[in-house]
This record gives structure tokens, C-alpha cells and sequence, in this order.
């Protein structure tokens, strides 16, 4: 039997504009940072788990509930909602309480598929305030190692892919952040978030790498890369209590699942295209990007010409592609040791929300939720894997 431990804390996140949020979330080791989103957990269809809850809040408790899970249970009994002194509804299903409080719960995933699993406790404070996180199951006969087994859904349904990548909305007002390190009344209808992520990251932070030092709390990228021509599967999740039109450009992806569900009726595939898919607050979405513009394919992959360095200006020439400088406007020498502008010939395309005001952070364009797809000659087969299961 799987066995996931999980902490709930509370951190500090990182915005590109120098900002610094307080902010709940779950951490994978006892000593570890509180981190946004928590930890991928990777299950596999028709195999029991367990998840093991550890409330290191002091204020109030803490759970996890995972839509499209079924015959969940805490203790050997199925988890129901808790009740206040008051009879107020505090959980949907068994918390754990303040202080180190623990809950247990079991569960056998029914199908395959892209969950989220978020807090069903005052969930309309705690889910924004970070606490969720990706379940993916892998179907029964997932074998990573014999392509037509390596699938979303199972051998057969059309969902074989390369590389996978979880990318999981979200939205920050940090007024209401405040609000609960300080103390104050929490007040969901002045809700007015100035940051919007993707794995917990606002732009240009999405575009870096996995697990960069200098962003503890949010360790998953939410670059997208692959070479022409491969499946690249992208899990949308919804964690926040906004809907977002996601839209890659270069290619329209196609939708071949959606909360976890096969998008076929019998032997009839009810996949489809689109170039804006409305990522739902609660909602999944499975798409599949397979990217062949110009031509390029597996078998016909990009050349790797390098540009001629004449037509690549810098600094004083005046018509500066790249100045040197991180900031838009600001001319400067590149950096010692920096010799080359896109010489490995790959093509870069925005994956974003097309609600254009989540594309900034607190107003400063561009930022937000926004990323790249990166398509490349040639890449690392270890790039575009989840790390956990
Ligand atoms: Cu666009």
C-alpha cells in the first residue's frame, strides 16, 4: 500500500516583484518548507493509499478532500463533515486539529486521471490560502518503460504520451494573506487577488526550473518543453476560486479528458480541439499538445543553424534584442561568459490566461500567469517526468 505524509505549515512565498506572502500549504517532511502547491501525489488505479495528516497550524484545524475520490475513509470509518461547538460547519470530512492534531485516510482510486486534493476545511480561506495540491492516478497497467502502456488512461484510449507536465491555477490577494497572519477578520468578500499562479509561481518564476534555491515554498516549475512532434501531456488544475482561459500558442491542444474522465462515449473518442480551454475553479482538464509547425516532426526534427552573430545586436548597437538587464528598457553589457542567443534553434510559445489582467503581478505587465512552451531540437528524456511515483 502507497503511503503519503503530508504537513500542514505555514511560509513564506516569493513574487517576482520582490513582494513576500504569507501563506499555508503542505510540506512532504516534517522539517521541510511549507510549500505552493503541496506535493505531487502519484497513486495508481485500483491500489489502496494512505494519507497521513500532520496540523503544525495553531489556529484551526486542517484536512484533505479530494474530489472524484469515492469510499474514503479516516480511522476504518468513512469520513463525514465536523461540526463546531456551535454546529457550524468547520470540515467536509475528519480534520485534524490545531497544534499537531493527525487524520488518517484511506482510499482506492477508481479510475485514472488529474485530481486536486485541497483543504475541506473552511475551504473558502484555506484553499486560498494554499492549501492544495495535484493527485494524479496512474492507470492499472501504466509501465513507463513500454510506450503504448505509457498513458493517462490506459492502453488503448489514445492518451499515450512523452512528457507530462501539471500545471494548477491559482490566485493571491494579499490583503487576505495578511489579514490571517495578523489575525484580523478574514473578509472572502473583499477578495481582490493581485497575483495569479501557476504552481504556485507568478511570470517570468514559472519559466525557471524545478526546485531553484532562491524559491523554497514553490518548487515545481511550469515550463513546458518538448521536441516537435512528441505527445506532451498538460494536466490543468483548477485550485482556486477563479475560472482562467488557458491558451498555449503554436498549436491547438487537444482535450482528451476532463475532472478525471476519459473524454469517450463507448468506442466514440469525444476528445476535442481547442486553442482556450476555461480551466474551472475545482475543475481538471487532460490535454494533449503535439506540437509540428514549419513542418518538424520526430522523424524531421528542427536544424540546429547557428544565427549569424552580425545579426544579433547587443547593448550600444541600438536595437537591442536582449539588453543584459532583467528589466524591460534598460540597456546594459550581457553577462560575462554569456555567448549565445538561441543556438540551439528552438521555438518558444506563451501558454497563459487569456483573461489579460491575470497576465501581471500587482498590475506590472507581463507576469502572472503566464509561462512558455519550449520545443527544442533535441531534450533530456528525464525533462517533462513527475518526480514522485
Ligand atoms: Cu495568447
Amino acid at each position: 500500500m502507497a503511503t503519503v505524509n503530508l504537513w500542514a505549515k505555514d511560509g513564506y512565498l516569493s513574487t517576482p516583484d520582490g513582494n513576500s506572502v504569507y501563506f499555508w500549504g503542505f510540506s512532504a517532511e516534517p522539517g521541510g518548507p511549507a510549500q505552493l502547491p503541496g506535493p505531487h501525489i502519484v497513486a495508481r488505479e485500483g491500489e489502496a493509499i494512505t494519507v497521513n495528516l500532520v496540523n503544525t497550524l495553531e489556529s484551526e484545524p486542517v484536512s484533505i478532500s479530494s474530489s472524484g475520490q469515492t469510499n474514503v475513509t479516516a480511522g476504518g470509518r468513512p469520513v463525514g463533515p465536523q461540526y463546531g461547538p456551535g454546529g457550524e460547519l468547520v470540515s467536509f470530512v475528519d480534520h485534524a486539529e490545531p497544534g499537531g492534531g493527525t487524520v488518517s485516510y484511506s482510499f482506492t482510486p477508481t479510475h485514472p486521471g488529474t485530481f486536486l486534493y485541497e483543504s475541506g476545511t473552511y475551504p473558502h480561506k484555506q484553499v486560498p490560502m494554499g492549501l492544495y495540491g495535484a493527485l494524479i492516478v496512474r492507470p492499472s497497467d501504466y509501465d513507463p518503460a513500454i510506450p503504448a502502456y505509457k498513458t493517462a488512461y490506459g492502453f488503448g484510449t489514445d492518451t499515450e504520451f512523452d512528457r507530462e507536465y501539471v500545471l494548477i491555477t491559482g490566485e493571491i490577494d494579499p490583503g487576505l494573506h495578511q489579514a490571517v497572519e495578523q489575525g484580523w477578520p478574514y473578509r472572502i468578500s473583499k477578495f481582490k487577488p493581485r497575483y495569479w499562479t501557476l504552481n504556485g509561481r507568478c511570470a517570468p518564476d514559472t519559466m525557471f526550473h524545478d526546485d531553484v534555491p532562491y524559491l523554497p515554498c514553490q518548487p515545481y516549475g511550469a515550463m513546458v518543453m518538448g521536441v516537435p512532434g512528441e505527445r506532451i501531456l498538460m494536466r490543468y488544475i483548477g485550485a482556486g476560486i477563479e475560472n482562467h482561459p488557458l491558451h498555449p500558442h503554436g498549436q491547438h491542444a487537444r482535450v482528451v479528458a476532463q475532472d478525471g474522465r476519459l473524454l469517450r462515449n463507448g468506442g466514440t473518442d469525444c476528445s476535442f480541439k481547442r486553442f482556450t480551454v476555461l480551466v474551472g475553479a475545482g475543475q481538471t482538464y487532460d490535454l494533449m499538445y503535439q506540437w509540428s509547425g514549419l513542418g518538424y516532426t520526430l522523424r524531421s526534427p528542427i536544424p540546429t543553424t547557428l544565427p549569424n552573430r552580425r545579426n544579433m545586436g547587443i547593448g550600444e548597437a541600438g536595437w537591442t534584442m536582449w539588453s543584459g538587464s532583467p528589466y524591460l528598457g534598460v540597456k546594459g553589457d550581457i553577462p560575462v561568459g554569456v555567448v549565445s542567443f538561441n543556438e540551439f534553434g528552438e521555438y518558444y510559445f506563451m501558454l497563459h490566461s487569456h483573461e489579460e489582467p491575470q497576465i501581471t503581478n500587482w498590475g506590472e505587465f507581463p507576469g502572472g500567469m503566464m509561462t512558455m512552451i519550449g520545443i527544442y531540437p533535441s531534450l533530456n528524456p528525464r525533462v517533462g517526468t513527475l518526480g514522485m511515483g
